[in-house]
Parts: C-alpha cells; sequence; structure tokens
C-alpha cells in the first residue's frame, strides 16, 4: 500500500562545538539487513532512474546531497515523495513500481538494499508490474 510510505527520520548528531551534523543508521534500524549499498549521482535534471519495481527485493532511499522526486506507483495510483534531506529517509517495499526524477545539480541518492544484485527480482515492463502477483 503506497499511502503507507512515508519519509522517516534518521537520527541526526548535531555537533554541540559547531562541526555539523552526523547521522547513523544502525543495523536494527531498518526492516531488513542491508546486502548491499549503491548509490546515483550526476544524474542529469531531465533524466529519470528506476522505472520499475521488485518481486523481493526492500530498500531505504536517501538524499544525501541535494534533491530528487520518486514517484510511486502501485498499479492503480501514483504518489510523488520529495527527497531532500539528508536525515531523512524513504523505505520501498517489494512490489511498488518506482521512478526517481527531477535530480537537482549535485544530487546523490544513497540506497541501502535488502538483497545482492539479481537481475532476476526486477520488473522492468509495467503492463507485466500490473498483471503481477506480489
Ligand atoms: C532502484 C533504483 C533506485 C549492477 O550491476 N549492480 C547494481 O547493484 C545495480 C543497482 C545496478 N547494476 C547495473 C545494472 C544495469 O546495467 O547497473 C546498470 C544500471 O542499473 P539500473 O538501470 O537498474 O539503474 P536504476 O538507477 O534505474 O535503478 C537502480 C536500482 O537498480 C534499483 O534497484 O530501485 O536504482
Amino acid at each position: 500500500n503506497i499511502d503507507k510510505i512515508a519519509l522517516t527520520e534518521i537520527t541526526k548528531i548535531s555537533d554541540p562545538d559547531g562541526r555539523g551534523n552526523l547521522s547513523v543508521i544502525e543495523k536494527d534500524v531498518l526492516p531488513f539487513e542491508i546486502k548491499r549499498v549503491y548509490y546515483l549521482y550526476d544524474v542529469p535534471s531531465d533524466s529519470s532512474r528506476g522505472g520499475h519495481a521488485h518481486k523481493e527485493l526492500k530498500q531505504f532511499l536517501i538524499a544525501l546531497s541535494g534533491s530528487f522526486d520518486v514517484v510511486l506507483d502501485n498499479g492503480k495510483t501514483r504518489r510523488s515523495i520529495t527527497l531532500n534531506r539528508p536525515n531523512k529517509g524513504l523505505l520501498i517495499p517489494s512490489g511498488v513500481w518506482r521512478e526517481l526524477e527531477n535530480f537537482s545539480a549535485g544530487a546523490v541518492c544513497l540506497s541501502l538494499v535488502s538483497a545482492e544484485y539479481d537481475e532476476t527480482d526486477y520488473i522492468r515492463n509495467y503492463d507485466e508490474f500490473k498483471t503481477f502477483e506480489f
């Protein structure tokens, strides 16, 4: 249910001596074990990433720098969530079509995911997504 997907707060430790912020994600904070980390960067503002769903994979996205929009689609409705803070993350369960777009200059999207890379976990065809039984 994409209505329940919302930004979640990531622990932020502001330095008392003005040395800036530190955010941390301990291993038990996410509802899955992190098996892989990748990041998107240097994405042109008129490009989009994603455009697929995952059968099993769960992931947590963070805009480490800059901003971008994540469009979530359950096959019936769509909604767009803007990520623009390094201490907010978006948990995307399996079975959700996603598109990442409107990348600002310098945007970096960090992705913490529940599985190793496996192309057979991807549904890259929207019609197939709509009829797939998750
Ligand atoms: C997702 C969004 C947010 C690898 O070899 N290993 C990897 O771990 C990944 C993620 C990709 N690749 C290869 C597969 C393709 O040949 O890198 C190429 C680009 O991958 P893709 O077209 O899937 O990239 P995005 O940005 O559209 O999607 C990625 C993730 O694949 C996906 O899980 O949710 O970022």
